[in-house]
């Protein structure tokens, strides 16, 4: 059996081989060659544990696309590469603050900001750390205030999600109903995507149907999100990037109070946001959190890791959070922990991507969650069975819901980067 050391020798080799020019880490090397947004995030986790320059660098790199609005966009392209759809040409006139950045249009779950949080924690010494969180601390502000400023609707703060892609959760279940009502984008589009993995592990020709209809739409909308609802069918309060927003907003106001300033975003509107991240999003009945159909008002009858996500912002307490763990546990009997669907929803395949394979990163969200709760039994637990999972199959990007074969792209970033901090112990309170 690889002991912990070959492991981490073997991460940070994967880490190593898709550092790009030391300016940033391609999630892997054929599928996903531009810098992605929460990809980053993860990436500057393991980085700190070898290099803690390299880990500032990422998120520092991954800044420079930051749009004059605050959004930090999903994809921040790099020029020299051209085989990966949808290209720069799908997101026209997109507000970059530095002239030359070539970016996306939309956004990912905002990891970044508690992801800055942490790697300024791990700094060599507390002047750099400061010194760091001083140098990025504004711009990872306005990243957070873009959704509340941007991204709400009516008189709900919960964050708005307007594009699969942005939920991170590309081909969930959650997401076809919007599928299924057969839009199209007015051009042809190509795909690389299945050229590089078995396309029966990616999402189908009817999903990237939607996703490029979505990209039109975002765009001719000017990324304006009350433009965009007006002609939509697809509009979420998503339970992953709610619960994501609100991590990052409360280590966001720690780094603040270690910095003497203001808080990021005040108690009161942080009361009010988990008060309607409960009201909106919580399903008695199956003991999860949902997401919700903006345009209906209704939740969405789908069970998914989403629904434990709150255990990872700290919206739960603890035995709120080990009795939904549980019931996840029960319901998923048989997967390995834990599926990205539960095996008892319609659209459920232990092979496709977010359809049911298990990832490290949102078993990796939640052991953070479950360490802070205090439920450290659960904790390592989850940490041991994600160690294995990635021991025996390699750094893929997901695993089989039933066998944990590895699927999809392969040398996968923050596969090794999350795991090399979970062996340095992260599934421990780091604070
Ligand atoms: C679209 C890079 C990204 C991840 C997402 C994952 C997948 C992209 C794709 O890869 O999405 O953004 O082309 O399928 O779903 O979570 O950030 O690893």
């Amino acid at each position: 059996m690889t002991s912990h050391q070959e492991l981490l020798r073997r991460a940070e080799q994967v880490l190593r081989a898709n550092d790009v020019g030391g300016a940033y880490t391609r999630p892997s090397p054929r599928l996903y060659p531009h810098q992605w947004n929460w990809d980053s995030a993860f990436a500057a986790l393991g980085w700190a544990r070898l290099d803690w320059a390299r880990a500032a660098r990422e998120i520092e790199t991954l800044l420079l696309g930051q749009w004059t609005n605050g959004m930090v966009p999903h994809i921040r392209y790099n020029p020299e590469v051209t085989d990966y759809a949808p290209g720069p040409e799908w997101w026209p006139d997109v507000p970059v603050r530095r002239p030359g950045q070539i970016t996306s249009g939309i956004t990912q779950p905002y990891v970044l900001a508690s992801a800055s949080y942490r790697v300024g924690m791990l700094a060599p010494d507390v002047p750099s750390r400061r010194e760091w969180w001083l140098n990025v601390y504004d711009s990872l502000v306005e990243a957070l205030l873009y959704f509340p400023n941007h991204r709400t609707t009516g008189d709900s703060p919960l964050i708005v999600v307007v594009h699969p892609w942005e939920s991170g959760l590309d081909n969930s279940p959650r997401w076809d109903f919007a599928t299924g009502q057969g839009r199209r984008p007015s051009r042809p589009y190509r795909r690389v995507d299945t050229t590089i993995v078995d396309p029966s592990a990616r999402p189908t020709g009817r999903d990237y149907d939607l996703y490029m209809y979505l990209v039109e739409l975002f765009a001719s909308s000017h990324y304006d999100l009350t433009n965009y609802l007006r002609r939509t069918p697809f509009a979420v309060h998503d339970a992953l990037f709610n619960a994501a927003w609100y991590r990052s907003a409360l280590d966001l106001n720690r780094v603040a109070a270690a910095l003497g300033r203001v808080p990021a975003v005040r108690q009161a509107a942080l009361a009010e946001f988990r008060g309607a991240y409960h009201r909106t999003l919580w399903d008695g009945a199956v003991g999860l959190f949902r997401d919700r159909d903006v345009l209906t008002g209704r939740l969405i009858p789908t069970d998914t890791i989403a629904g434990l996500m709150a255990i990872y912002a700290g919206l739960v307490d603890a035995a709120q959070a080990a009795r939904m763990l549980a019931r996840y546990g029960e319901r998923s009997r048989g997967c390995l922990p834990l599926p990205s669907t539960l095996p008892d929803q319609e659209g459920f395949d232990p092979v496709k991507y977010w359809r049911g394979p298990v990832w490290v990163n949102t078993n990796w969200m939640l052991i953070q969650g479950l360490a802070d709760l205090g439920l450290h039994r659960e904790a390592a637990e989850l940490t041991t069975r994600t160690v294995d999972l990635v021991r025996a199959a390699g750094f893929h990007e997901y695993f089989h819901a039933y066998s944990g074969q590895g699927v999809g792209g392969g040398d996968f970033t923050w596969s090794a980067a999350l795991v090399i901090d979970l062996l340095h112990g992260s599934g421990s309170r780091l604070r």
